[in-house]
Formats: structure tokens, sequence, C-alpha cells
């Protein structure tokens, strides 16, 4: 059998495309005039190992049941598929897989009045999707939202029955965000036939398949497509511009009402956009700044006509927070007041699951985040879930929204179709979080090559296109290069920067931090007088490790590390420096390598997130710099 090196392209697919971009992402939300199905649950399964893997495409089996066509596996959903067998070849899997699920649409969803969306909140990586057979949608990109109108196809099968299937590839090219490449090994005296690897330049595992919950919602016909909403404030008096689009209807009749946190209006307005006024505003405040943290208003959205006899409506609520925000060459503000990061790096991931939505997982997340007195994290290295941001909002929880832009090593991953997918991909994810107070700064990408030739072009076009797309909000990217030659920082509003002292270089010499990192700091600063955030630091632990003096993985050494970079944070914090975040939260999964013991164990929690001896010190840390900076009332420390 022949097998080219393109076999495990991405855009295997008939006709490849992608989602249609110009409209709206709202969350999905019910209201009297939309209902929700939720789809989560029991998937069948099957992986394609054939050897070009394109045999589901071969014998279209997405035209009957996947059980038709091959034995099919239970498959959850929301997870990733690979930790869910006990079979090696489906935990490292490359290419093609299958989901398929049969579901009842009420037959009241099947009208002219109605549209019928499916939903997928994210499919790493390339997801093709059909419905009864009929292919209803494709989309690249494993961490943002797509959907498609179904009701047409719906419509041809009057009983109801809806059969959903979903091919995933999970395959990396250097065109794709994050980049990889495919190596097909021929070399019969050292590998099997038909060896083939995934490369990536990345530090965690590539999981893979349905990660967040796919959902069927309705609306009516005419409908709220997106909303916008630009917040300042003034005194006491808030301000909200939006901007409301509605399709389907010539001329819509908007209203818009402001309700409080008790469900008491406000403020209203009509119209598909204008500005909103709300006396004593109650501001959106990060946790720990403010005794009140996270207010939200609730901004009800509704578009009505009468025509001939009957009431048409759509009504959709948005929670909103009013703040502002402003970066200035030594500070960064919120509600103009000095804001400082004392935060953490995340994944998406953890046992079993891998990078799948769980909620309790998300919600003892945020209970150890408000344990640690932690303000805020980075949503490295790619677009955390919804439901995650939803979370930021209500809770206080800062964040800087990364897209998948990390590993982009390769020269040839700085070309036209990388760039042009890349903006694409920060287009979807300004469309998808532009209304999350939480939201504070873009990062465009995570330790880019950014010292090689194109990188000044590519960063330069990356950030003005973010920024002509959110005004409101400071762009940057994360950096590890150096600060002479970094050809993407003139472009970023805030330097964020990552190093490993004493890990990564000169390892197990703890003495050279505080000269090399008060270097690190002049340096950036001298050159470009934009402040800086430490965006990662820190030090592998086997939890339960111990030595004195303090050796490399031990709990001891991630104590010495972090305290030694705090004495220096502290000099710097009351010039330029306005944040801290730890490398990392928790433990997380990462390919095999030398230098990984099952993962990465940076985190200051395990994995299961039990803390280790790094994360006391950082709770007592991170408490004193609230107490310090903050606008706690006196005597607020520890709840
Ligand atoms: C980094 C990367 C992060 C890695 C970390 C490490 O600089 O941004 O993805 O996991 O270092 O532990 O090496």
């Amino acid at each position: 059998e022949q097998r080219s090196p393109t076999t495990y392209s991405v855009r295997e697919g008939p006709s490849a495309g992608l989602a249609y971009h110009s409209c709206g992402m709202l969350f999905p939300r019910e209201s009297s005039s939309r209902e929700i199905k939720e789809l989560n649950g029991l998937w069948n399964f099957r992986a394609d190992h054939s050897l070009n893997r394109n045999l589901g495409f071969e014998q279209a089996w997405y035209k009957s049941r996947l059980a038709e066509s091959g034995p099919v596996i239970d498959m959850p959903v929301p997870a990733s598929y690979n930790d869910i067998t006990q079979d090696p070849r489906l935990r490292d899997f490359i290419g093609w897989v299958w989901y398929e699920r049969e579901v009842l649409v009420p037959s009241g969803w099947v009208s002219e009045e109605t549209r019928v969306v499916l939903r997928v909140g994210s499919a790493h990586y390339y997801s093709v999707v059909w419905v009864n057979g009929i292919k209803v949608m494709e989309h690249e990109g494993g961490h943002l939202p797509f959907e498609a109108e179904i009701v047409e196809v719906l419509r041809n099968n009057p009983g109801g029955a809806c059969r959903i299937t979903i091919a995933v590839n999970n395959t990396l090219t250097l065109q794709t965000l994050p980049p990889g490449t495919i190596q097909h090994i021929d070399d019969p005296t050292r590998y099997p036939a038909d060896y083939v690897v995934q490369n990536t330049n990345f530090d965690f595992f590539n999981y893979a398949g349905l990660h967040r919950p796919v959902m069927l919602y309705t609306t009516p016909k005419a409908y709220v497509d997106d909303i916008t909403v630009l917040t300042t404030f003034a005194d006491n008096i808030g301000l909200l511009s939006y901007q409301v689009s509605v399709l389907g209807s010539p001329n819509p009749t908007v209203t818009v009402t402001l309700s409080d946190k008790d469900g008491c209006c406000v403020a209203s307005s009509t119209g598909p956009s204008g500005v909103i006024k709300v006396t004593d505003a109650n501001l959106w405040w990060p946790y720990l700044m403010h005794e009140n943290p996270g207010y939200l208003y609730s901004m009800g959205v509704s578009w009505a006509a009468f025509i001939v006899g009957s009431v048409y409506e759509d009504v959709y609520a948005l929670p909103v927070g009013i703040r502002t925000v402003q970066v200035t060459n030594t500070q960064f503000l919120i509600n103009n007041k000095p804001f400082y990061f004392h935060g953490v790096n995340k994944h998406e991931d953890a046992d079993i699951r891998g990078k799948g939505l769980d909620w309790p997982l998300m919600v003892k997340d945020f209970n150890l985040l408000k344990w640690l007195g932690a303000n805020s994290f980075r949503t490295s290295h790619y677009p955390y879930a919804e439901e995650i941001m939803q979370m930021a909002d209500r809770h206080g929880i800062v964040v800087i929204d990364e897209c998948p832009g990390v590993g982009i090593k390769d020269i040839r991953s700085f070309g036209n179709a990388s760039l042009s997918h890349h903006l694409a991909v920060m287009d979807e994810l300004v469309r998808r979080d532009k209304n999350h107070a939480s939201v504070v700064m873009w990062s465009v990408a995570n330790e880019p090559a950014a010292e090689m030739p194109p990188a000044g072009f590519y960063f330069k076009t990356l950030m003005a296109h973010t920024k002509s797309l959110d005004p409101t909000r400071p762009v940057t990217f994360i950096t590890d290069s150096n600060f002479a030659r970094d050809k993407g920082a003139p472009y970023v509003d805030v330097i964020c920067v990552n190093s490993y002292f004493s890990w990564y270089h000169d390892p197990g010499h703890l003495e050279v931090i505080p000269f090399q990192l008060n270097t690190q700091f002049e340096n950036w600063y001298g050159k470009y007088q934009k402040p800086i955030i430490q965006s990662e630091y820190g030090a592998d632990v086997v939890p339960g490790l111990h030595t004195d003096p303090p050796m490399m993985f031990t709990e001891e050494y991630q104590k010495m590390v972090l305290q030694n970079y705090h004495d220096v944070f502290d000099r710097k914090r009351k010039e330029y420096v306005i944040g801290e975040l730890i490398w990392n939260f928790a433990d997380f999964m990462t390919a095999q390598t030398v230098t990984r013991v099952v993962g990465n164990k940076k985190g200051i929690f395990s994995r299961q997130r039990h803390p280790k001896a790094g994360a006391f010190l950082l709770r007592e840390r991170y408490w004193r710099l609230a107490n310090e900076t903050g606008l706690l009332p006196v005597g607020a420390r520890y709840p």
C-alpha cells in the first residue's frame, strides 16, 4: 500500500473550508425564546487505525450508524480520548477519530420559525461534522467553539431522529496553531514499518477529542446574533456602550435593560446601539482588591416584532461588568487603581479526563486560587473553556487570555499561511471573549522564536490586528528571547518575560537568581520603558522529596527558587514590575522525554491538587501582597 507524507494532513475531509466567521458566537443561554439540549455523556467512538487514516472518509462512515461500519467503544464527552482506555495506541494516536451520538429533537423545534444550532465547545484539532449523513461544518483549531444551523437537515427527517457524527483529527503541522511536524521514518533496521511520530515544540500533552460540551440550542428565525459591550465610568456613573446585531429581521426593535445583582432594572435603552448610564454604578473589581469583587450586571437584550397578529421575539441575557483597563510606563490600572498580578499559569489538564471540561475540577481550582490569594491567571497556552471564563468574571479573577500560539519555533511557521490562520484565531478568540470583564489583556503567543527575521512583521501584523479587533485591551505575547534581539517586543503594551534561572540555566545554583533576575528586569525596562510581568518562573518538584541543603526536584528547592525570585520582585515592583505568575498552578501531563517524570512537575499543587510546600509559601506572600496593594478592609487576611 502506498503512503505519501501528506496522509496525516488535517485537511483530508472533502471540500475543506473554515467555519463561517462573520457572525457572532454568543454563549448559549436559555431564555423565554431559547432552549438548550446538552449532548454530554456517552458517544460512540472509533479511531481510524487504517494505514492512511482515511478509511472513514473512503467508506463514508458518516452515512450510517458508526456501529455499522465497524466496532465502536463508549467515549465520554467532554473528555480527551487519550487516557480513557488502556490502549497505548489510542493514547498516542495520530489522525482521525470518529464520534457519534443520536438524539431525538423535540418536534416543536422543527418549524419555520425556529433555528436549531449545533454547537461544539471545542474539538482538538480539526473537525468535520455531519448530521444524518449530511456535512454541516468543518472547523480548524482546537480551543474555540464552532456551530452550524441544522434545522434544514432535520426537516428532511421528520421522525426527529438526529445522528451527529464528528470526525476529529489531532494532527499538527507547521501551519496549525500550535504548530507541529509529522515525521515518517522509513528505516526497517531501526523502526517498525510505517513508523510515524508527531513532533511538537510545546511542553504539554497533545490531548485530543471533544473537549468541551456539545449542544443543540434554538433561537427564533430572527435572532440576537451578537452583542458587544464596552464599559467605562466617570465619578459614580457607569457607561456601557453596546452594539447588538440582529439577523433575520430588516428593522429590528431592540430593547436593552440592565439589571443589578438583585434583578432590579437600573437602566434601559432602545435601538441596536447606544450608551446606557448607570448611576451609583457598582464597578467590577478584582478579587482581593475590593470587598465585593466580580460584580456583574445582567444586560437583557430583546428583539420583538408583531407580524400578522403574532408576537415574535428573542431574548438574551449577557452578564457584564463595568471596569476600565489602562497601561502606563510603569503600571497596570484597573478602574484607575494600580493592579499587581499575583497569580498563576494554568493548564486544562487532569487525570483521566485530559483536557475535558470537568465541573468539579473547575470549581476546585477556583477554590484553590482563592485559598492561595491569587488574583489572576494566564490561559497558558490556549483559550480555556467559556465556563471557566464565566467563573473568572463572577469571582473577580483577572485573566490574560492567550491564543494557542505556542511552540512557534520553525521559520516556516512565520509564513503567510500561518499568519493568516493566526489572525483568524485572534478573530475567533476576541469574538468569543470580548465581553468578559475578567479579560484584561490578550496574549497572541508564548515563547515564539522572536529573534528570527520574519518575527518582526509577523508580530507587528498580529498585534495591530488584535488591537483593531479590540481597541480597549492591551496586547502582549510572552517572550523568552534576548531583550536586544526580540523582534516582537516593540509592539507589545506590557513586556511579559519567562525565565528559569537556577533551573534550565545554572541548574542547582540558587545564588545566581538575584543577579540574573535583576539584570533581566533592568535590560527590558531600560530598552522599552514598559511595565513588566514575570509571566513564568518556577522549579519542578516530585512531591515528597526533601533535602537540606535544597537540591533540584525537592520541595525545599522549589521554595528557595520562589523565595529568591520574590526578593527581586519586591524591589522591582516599587518601580515597573507589575506582576508575577508562577509556573505552574498544578502538575500537568507532557510528551514523554528525559526531562519529564510522568509530566511537568512545576506545579505548586500536584495534578490531584494537593499542595506542595511551595503552595504555602506562595499563599503567605499573595495574601500579604493583597493586604499591601489591594483595597481590602483591614483585617481581611485569610478568609
Ligand atoms: C516554558 C513554557 C512552558 C513550560 C515551562 C517549563 O517556558 O512556556 O510551557 O512548561 O517553560 O516547565 O519548561
